[in-house]
């Protein structure tokens, strides 16, 4: 049965799949010049389907294959290497030379062959701790890579001491403690409402392991640290055994679902959990969080209704793209009251963007600033050549100052272009929070390749410092990860 892509509408333009390994061992810089004091790895996962989707009702960009790309930075010079993840999934479907499995996390609609094989495909998050560079779908112990080779080594367990069936795609550094705070939701299997978190020293050693249940089953997908809490959240996206068994994607989007948010001290044990209760929405990647005398307070972008299409609506609604729309919003709980709700607050009402990032050296400590990629209407956007894209696509970074509610600063990436999520890199290891660079992806559709920006994340308004160009269109990314030198082996 040979390979072939026309029945699959969701692989044109930019999203088709690449399908190839690449390496460019200097790339071309096109503008400018990159800073010679930058010495690490920017590392970017995303899909990359190698064979076509099972079933036409799949997850598109949940489900493909997870490919990993690396960019080396080191004395002003830059090289890339893209490869897929080595997953049982990917080889178990190289082997057959086609698609085995079945959509989003639901194994009952895989080929009977395949049921005993782990069917994640790693495609959302490059995570470094502890020396270890990792590959990482929340449905699935992460997947170790070669930090210079992209080789896959295989599933990494912490010796044993890591007892979840799954591992979060958003695990959180604490700078001051070199700790890796991570967790695995439906950790005893699908469909269980087991939440296992885990305290992971600066060796890799598993320290300590909290347990504790959910009220629901829905999607956790990332959490916020502060030195002393840990913030967990569910959606609208929620799943149960009768919609499994209809051989639907995992999650369905309940327009009624409420948001229950657990509050865990960090010294504390699943018992001291304090859950609150709130009305539906997705926020599916927080900013970070703060604990500020007897409150706590989380800075997240928000929507009020479904943000992906390819989870469907469970009561059968058509799905609202206005509802899908974020706004950068505080939550506020207050521990000393007995109420189980909390303050929303709409921060900044017109920057929507989904993927923020922080200074992540600031990970677990009083921030001021957010960096996110979001859609600003006030640039010139060149519609037609952007293609299929269609509408208003993330065209700048922003600098976000939490503390006046400003945004201070973006960077334009150009008319026919739109960014994938940027990373921040500190300019040396004790610069001030958010001196340093903001670094990221750009799709130019005018030429159908990609681009590699990098700004000075204190001007962004003067434009990029360097733009790399790359001489083919890369994968589509989900998350990446910004790794110094000094903390990886890289060659
Ligand atoms: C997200 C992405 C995923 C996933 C669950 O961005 C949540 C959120 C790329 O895969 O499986
Ligand atoms: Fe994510």
């Amino acid at each position: 049965m040979a390979v072939n892509f026309s029945n699959d509408p969701t692989a044109v333009g930019f999203f088709a799949p690449t399908r190839f390994e690449a390496d460019v061992l200097e790339c071309e810089v096109i503008k400018g010049e990159v800073p010679k004091e930058i010495d690490g790895a920017f590392y970017r996962l995303g899909w990359d389907w190698f064979y076509p989707p099972r079933l036409p009702n799949d997850a598109g960009p949940f489900s493909g294959d997870g490919y990993m790309g690396m960019f080396r930075i080191r004395n002003g010079r830059v090289s890339y290497r893209g490869r897929y993840v080595r997953t049982p999934r990917f080889l178990a479907n190289l082997e057959a030379g086609r698609q085995l499995f079945g959509v989003y996390r639901n194994r009952a609609t895989d080929d009977p062959s395949v049921r005993h094989i782990n069917r994640t495909v790693a495609n959302t998050a490059p995570f470094v701790h502890a020396g270890r560079l990792f590959a990482l779908k929340e449905d699935a112990l992460p997947v170790e890579m070669d930090p210079n080779t992209l080789e896959t080594r295989g599933f990494w367990d912490f010796n044993g001491k890591y007892r979840a069936q799954t591992f979060t795609a958003h695990p959180k550094p604490d700078m001051e403690t070199g700790e890796m705070i991570c967790y695995g939701y439906q950790a005893t299997g699908d469909l269980s409402r087991d939440v296992f978190v885990y305290f992971v020293d600066r060796n890799g050693e598993v320290t300590r392991e909290v347990r504790f249940q959910a009220p629901i089953v829905s999607m956790m997908h990332d959490i916020a640290i502060t030195p002393k809490h840990i913030v967990f959240n569910t959606s609208g996206f929620v799943t149960n055994p009768e919609w499994m068994k209809a051989g639907n994607v995992m999650w369905g989007w309940d327009p009624s679902a409420p948001t229950y948010v657990a509050i865990l001290p960090r010294d504390g044990e699943g018992k001291d959990v304090r859950w609150f209760k709130g009305p539906t929405r997705a926020a599916v990647h927080l900013l970070t969080a703060e604990t500020v005398g007897n409150k706590v307070i989380v800075e997240t972008p928000v929507s009020d209704g479904n943000p992906f299409p390819f989870f469907p609506q469970m009561d059968g609604s058509p799905w609202n793209p206005k509802l899908a729309v974020t706004t950068l919003r505080r939550w506020t709980f207050d521990l000393s009251s007995k109420k189980d709700t909390w303050e929303e607050e709409i921060v900044f009402p017109n920057a929507p963007g989904a993927l923020p990032r922080i200074d992540d050296r600031f990970y677990g400590l009083p921030y001021r600033y957010g960096f996110m990629g979001y859609a600003d209407p006030s640039r010139p956007f060149d519609e037609k050549r952007a293609g299929n894209v269609g509408g208003r696509v993330t065209n700048v970074y922003g600098r976000f100052d939490l503390r006046t509610g400003r945004i201070v600063g973006n960077y334009f990436v150009g008319e026919v272009g739109s960014l994938q999520e940027c990373q921040f890199i500190p300019r040396s290891r004790n610069a001030p929070e958010g001196d340093g660079w903001l670094i990221g992806v750009a799709s130019n559709y005018a030429e159908m390749h990609s681009e590699l920006v990098i700004a000075d994340a204190q001007r962004l308004d003067e434009g990029d410092v360097a733009r790399i160009r790359l001489p083919f269109r890369l994968n589509s990314q989900v998350h990446g990860w910004w790794a110094n030198a000094d903390q990886l082996p890289l060659v």
